[in-house]
């Protein structure tokens, strides 16, 4: 059983087994929230992304926490907002961007992690839509954490709009599921 929860807040701080960075291909860092959990965790944690040998878009890789609280961090490649091709209702980014989703629930089983954090991945920088992106990464979790042994979803929203987005979208699906 799992519940989730929308909260308004930095994700670095969140006490949770595992958060998950929004990070580039690269997986060497960069602005935003990838910059803030780098500087949080410390520098430990570049020198431990090197040897990953980056990531695509669409999947996600494992790293210590290092000087968090989190044990985990899942680093999520998210896809650039019109860098898919296609268009219209069925955009290559909706399925790259659930797949970031999909990706860190199966890390998060992996490691036995009770208890992860997601932000909202490619709304920032990557210019996602900010509602569509938060009813993939609801649609996403909810089809996808039953049998992982999560017990606690957070969507970590950096701001009061982003949270009513999640808070109207929760109060709609079944959210201990
Ligand atoms: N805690 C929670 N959410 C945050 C935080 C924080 N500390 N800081 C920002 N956000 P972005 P992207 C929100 O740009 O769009 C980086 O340079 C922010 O308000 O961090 O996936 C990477 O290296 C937004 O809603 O990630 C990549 O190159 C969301 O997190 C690129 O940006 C994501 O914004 C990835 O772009």
């Amino acid at each position: 059983m799992a519940e989730l929860v929308a909260v308004e807040g930095d994700i670095t701080t969140q006490n949770v087994d595992a958060i998950v960075n929004a990070a580039n291909s690269s997986l060497l860092g960069g602005g935003g929230v990838d910059g803030a959990i780098h500087r949080a965790a410390g520098p430990e944690l570049l020198a431990e992304c090197r040897k990953l040998g980056g990531c695509a878009t669409g999947d996600a890789k494992a790293t210590p926490g290092f000087r968090l609280n989190a044990k985990w961090i899942f680093h999520a490649v998210g896809p650039v907002w019109g860098g898919g091709g296609g268009g219209g209702g069925d955009r290559v980014e909706d399925a790259l961007l659930a797949g970031c989703y999909r990706r860190c629930l199966e890390l998060a089983q992996k490691h036995q992690v009770k208890s992860i954090a997601f932000p909202a991945i490619s709304t920032g920088v990557y210019h996602f839509p900010p509602a569509r992106a938060a009813e993939i990464a609801v649609k996403t979790v909810l089809e996808h954490v039953q049998g992982t042994g999560v017990e606690l979803v957070c969507f970590v929203c950096f701001n009061r709009e982003a949270l009513a987005i999640y808070e109207n979208l929760l109060s709609e699906s079944p959210c201990d599921v």
